[in-house]
């Protein structure tokens, strides 16, 4: 065997191992929802014959030609029977752009279609391309809404920084062929974060904004807002209503963006989202849910105080440190919910709940009183109550 028949083979034994390897859940969570032991993806998931040039002639060290830098921010759907998540894949030259990656159960086995993403550009190039979220609408099409990202040729003289980041639109029935239509326009001067709601509103298209004054800054922006479009072929919002804001001294003060597009269920619309605030060690994203009432989607009805998800253990650490971030999950027919979540800005987890669990976590969490004698007060009703039940007290002494 030569050298490269050797490594080659080494190569594809550890790959498969590393795609075919069981998912475990994490005993004991916190009876919200379960971790899983594994990462569902990696950079590591990404196939060989996309990293490698396998023809011991033009490759006879079997080097990486096209380096995989991270699977991240992955956009989920099902469909005939598979989970799909479109993920972000950013290769070692920092670009991102977008893969299927499919299971047949949603916690494992997670495998890339053989080819990327093809996505068709605007007369405006992209410069990058990330965190696509998929709906399947009732018009229905698939909608990717996602960032596109390019150069602030407005920028100071240097500053090779500078960015504008604004929402592409592409829309497809396969995930293979994609048709691109035209940006979507806001007041705002930088869109990221934007999120397609699944039903017609009124007739029209309803679209969750993330307003922001900076590529980074959602300064002045508010929060997660709401607007309407007649088209998605010209989508166009002329106005942005603020349904979630930040707020001093929360895990969302920073800022904040949608995560998915929300889930229907018999007490309203579940949202999944983000929330950054910042520390000495820089930015902390972490995730967090609310319910908006079924007919006035601006209205939010249950918000648990703090945090659903925040990165643990290894998730903690990656390129862009402690953070989570979730832009798809899916709702199956039992009742179970898939979260799909990205740790660090570098590899894809699940998390699984039902969606019973998830409105119960909702409504029966304390919201947050915004000062820490309010959380005292909802700390204080909870201990109260367990102390005064005699079979708590057995328990406890027990
Ligand atoms: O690096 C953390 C996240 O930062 C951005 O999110 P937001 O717009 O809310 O600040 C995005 O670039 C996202 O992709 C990234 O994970």
């Amino acid at each position: 065997m030569t050298f490269f028949e050797n490594r080659l083979s080494l190569l594809q034994q550890t790959h498969q191992a590393l795609i075919e390897q069981p998912n475990e859940k994490v005993e004991l969570g916190n009876g919200i929802y379960d971790r899983y032991k594994n990462p569902v993806l990696t950079a590591a998931h990404t196939p060989l014959f996309w990293r490698y040039d396998l023809n011991q002639d033009t490759n006879p060290y079997l080097m990486e030609r096209f380096g995989i830098n991270a699977t991240f921010n992955a956009g989920a759907i099902k469909c005939k029977g598979k989970y799909l998540l479109a993920v972000r894949v950013e290769g070692l030259d920092r670009k991102s752009f977008f893969a299927i990656a499919e299971s047949p159960n949603g916690i494992d086995n997670f495998k890339f279609w053989d080819y990327p993403i093809t996505m068709p550009e605007t007369d405006i190039p992209d410069g990058n391309v990330y965190d696509i979220r998929l709906v399947a609408h009732e018009d229905g099409w698939i909608y990717g809404l996602f960032c596109t990202e390019r150069k602030d040729h407005h920028a100071k003289k240097g500053d090779e920084s500078s960015a504008i980041a604004q929402c592409g639109i592409a829309r497809t029935k396969d995930f293979k062929h994609w048709e691109r239509l035209p940006d979507l326009k806001t007041p705002s001067p930088q869109q990221r974060n934007v999120v397609l709601h699944p039903e017609f509103v009124n007739g029209k298209y309803a679209l969750y904004t993330r307003p922001q004054d900076g590529f980074i800054e959602a300064g002045t922006g508010g929060g997660i807002g709401l607007g309407f479009t007649d088209s998605m072929e010209n989508a166009i919002v002329e106005k942005e209503y603020i349904v979630d804001e930040k707020r001093y001294h929360t895990v969302y003060e920073v800022k904040n963006g949608q995560g998915p597009a929300p889930l229907k269920t018999s007490h309203g619309w579940l949202h999944l989202a983000h929330g950054v605030r910042n520390t000495a060690a820089g930015l902390r994203y972490v995730l967090y849910l609310f319910i908006t009432d079924l007919d006035d989607l601006t209205k939010v009805i249950h918000k648990p105080a703090g945090y659903f998800i925040a990165p643990e253990g290894a998730e903690r650490v990656g390129d862009v440190s402690n953070v989570t971030f979730s832009n798809g999950w899916i709702l199956d027919d039992d009742g179970t919910v898939f979260i799909y979540y990205a740790s660090s800005d570098t590899r894809m987890h699940v998390a699984t709940s039902t969606i019973d669990k998830l409105i119960d976590y909702c409504i029966n969490t304390p919201e947050d009183g915004f000062r820490s004698a309010a959380s005292v007060e909802s700390l204080n009703t909870i201990i109260e109550k367990n102390l005064s039940y005699k079979d708590t007290k057995r328990l406890i002494n027990a």
